[in-house]
């Protein structure tokens, strides 16, 4: 099942059949324990309605209510390679192969819900900044009792220059203003996500294409219950939470976005993330 929010409210995709559903807060609709049993409840009390078919397209909003962003770095060795890489004359390149091998993750906060974009929003690269890139990202929505409920596509838009110039600088290459894109929708599986799930990015400039990437999830060297159960060791999530679970696709050292650039990302079964580049 897909879950859309949107002008009119939450609509329920389930196999190209279209339903509202009663429930009209988007944080208590998704943040529930066995969310894909739930919904398979509620839809036997609902009517199908064909028109919510062009609604989903014409008034698509971000599938976020109060949720907070997260992130997961480093999580594949394409990853691992383009930091150490892009680090490297700072000698930063030894933190990024010491966290790929270490028990404990890399997590660090992305966006709080109201500076997330959506599917058809524009995102932004920093004007202090000369090397962007798009990262292509399976996003997990974990329920506020710790459990993976649904996934979406993300976006973690990064500046390589800074991230590169001091890790410490990390926040300020992350999180700024149009940094943050998930949609088009919440994907509730009743079992988790299949580990050959593919993950593909187009970057165009609307005439010419400019790169395009695929991997399987199953690249990832950590579970994504491992992320989860870091995340939540010592942090609550009123509302449930996402969690971006890292790139394993990184343009080549000489790619950098400009403007007006259109990236679009694909993940089996959830659907494209398709966002323009602005400054
Ligand atoms: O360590 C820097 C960030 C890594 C990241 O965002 C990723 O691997 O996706
Ligand atoms: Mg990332």
């Amino acid at each position: 099942m897909k879950v859309y929010k949107t002008k009119k409210g939450i609509i329920i995709d389930n196999n190209s059949t279209f339903y509202l559903s009663k429930e009209s807060d988007w944080d208590a609709f998704v943040n529930r324990s066995q969310l894909a049993k739930e919904i398979s409840h509620e839809l036997k009390q609902l009517t199908p309605d064909k028109n919510l078919a062009t609604v989903i397209q014409t008034d698509l909003m971000t599938p976020i209510g109060n949720q907070e962003v997260w992130a997961s770095g480093v999580t594949y060795m394409r990853s691992k390679q383009a930091r150490m890489e892009e680090s490297k004359s700072a000698g930063g390149g030894d933190f990024y192969a010491k966290v790929y091998e270490a028990q404990r993750p890399e997590l660090f906060f992305k966006s709080p819900a109201y500076r997330v974009v959506g599917s058809g929003d524009p995102v932004r690269i920093r004007r202090d900044s000369k090397w962007n890139v798009p990262e292509p990202e399976l996003t997990l929505f974990v329920a506020t009792h710790g459990t993976i409920e649904g996934y979406t596509i993300g976006n973690d838009m990064s500046s390589r220059d800074i991230e590169g110039e001091n890790p410490l600088y990390l926040p300020q290459a992350k999180s700024y203003d149009g940094a943050a894109a998930i949609g088009p929708c919440l994907f509730v599986p009743p079992q988790p996500i299949h580990p050959d799930t593919l993950i593909h990015i187009d970057i165009s400039n609307h005439t010419e294409n400019l790169f395009s990437g695929e991997i399987s999830i199953n690249r990832m060297k950590r579970k994504h219950t491992e992320l989860v159960e870091y995340l939540f060791r010592e942090t609550t999530f009123k509302f449930g939470t996402y969690l971006m679970t890292g790139t394993g696709i990184v343009p080549p050292d000489n790619f950098t976005l400009s403007e007006g650039d259109e990236i679009r990302i694909t993940i089996d079964g959830i659907g494209t993330l398709v966002n323009t580049v602005t400054i």
